[in-house]
């Protein structure tokens, strides 16, 4: 059985990682959408660095929660059936044991150069402009899909989603696209649909089945539902 996974800020809200669009806003009470813009980056390059380096440097005080463990097991079993597909950008899935992790809105513990457009891992900061261990140029921005930028990954991610059995949406808003559009384009092609999310998302009509709750509680029993019926 195929499944795909999405998942959004809401998986790591109880890991101690802030959601966009709660009530205690992301930071500062900037709106996300005026931080993460490629045009924010060249009007204040240092503002922009700074709010990444600040969400990169607080990934040492979380912790993946028993959501993303949960999802850990379910690879376990599935294997190469699972596609799980993330909008966030922390490592927690990764911590909590996922070994294949789409980071369609890229990730923190990446570099991407502006001059020779390689990916580098990086887990310090950005804001004294270091130079590109590829190319020597100081022109290093967070690795991280701004609005207007295309996500990383959409055709691997567009074929899944027209061929998987399951499509289970994770802790997300609903409010950002192409990623919010992924139930709509699964159940056309006949996938079951299920949101798992703390209050209905904007896109919770779309899903054959929601479950509202917290993550730490809703995704260990789905997957244990999951895992009984691919013993059965
Ligand atoms: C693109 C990286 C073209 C940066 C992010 C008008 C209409 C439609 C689209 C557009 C439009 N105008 C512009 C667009 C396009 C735009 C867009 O969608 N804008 C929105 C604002 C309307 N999209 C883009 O620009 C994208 N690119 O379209 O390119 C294209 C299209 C298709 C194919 C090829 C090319 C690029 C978007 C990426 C932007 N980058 N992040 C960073 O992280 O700093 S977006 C940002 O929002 C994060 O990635 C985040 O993941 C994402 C979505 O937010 P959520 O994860 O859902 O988080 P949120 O706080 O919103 O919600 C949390 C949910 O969890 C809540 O529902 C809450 O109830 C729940 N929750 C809370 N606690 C818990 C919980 N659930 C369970 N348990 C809990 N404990």
């Amino acid at each position: 059985m195929n499944v795909v996974v999405l998942t959004g800020a809401g998986i790591s809200a109880e890991s101690g990682v802030p959601t966009f669009r709660d009530a205690d806003g992301l930071w500062e009470g900037h709106r996300i959408e005026d931080v993460a813009t490629p045009e924010a980056y060249d009007v204040k390059p240092s503002m922009v660095q700074k709010f990444y380096d600040d969400r990169r440097a607080a990934l040492a005080q979380v912790a993946p929660n028993p959501a993303h463990e949960a999802l850990a097991r379910l690879e376990d079993v599935l294997g190469e059936d699972l596609l799980l597909v993330t909008q966030n950008i922390d490592d927690l899935h990764e911590r909590g044991g996922s070994r294949r992790v789409v980071h369609m809105h890229g990730e923190l513990l990446s570099a991407l150069c502006r001059s020779c457009n390689r990916r580098t891992p990086w887990a310090d900061g950005l804001s004294d402009f270091p130079p590109c261990p590829r190319c020597g140029v100081n022109e290093l921005r967070p690795d991280v899909v701004w609005f207007g930028e295309v996500p990383y990954e959409m055709d691997r991610i567009q074929r899944a989603l027209m061929s998987t059995d399951v499509f289970v949406s994770i802790g997300t808003s609903g409010a950002v696209y192409p990623a919010a559009g992924f139930v709509q384009l699964a159940r056309a092609c006949g996938a079951q649909t299920l949101e798992l999310n703390l209050v209905p998302s904007e896109g919770s009509s779309f899903f054959a089945e929601a479950r509202h709750g917290r993550a730490s509680d809703l995704v260990p029993l789905w997957v244990d539902e999951m895992l009984e019926r691919t013993t059965l």
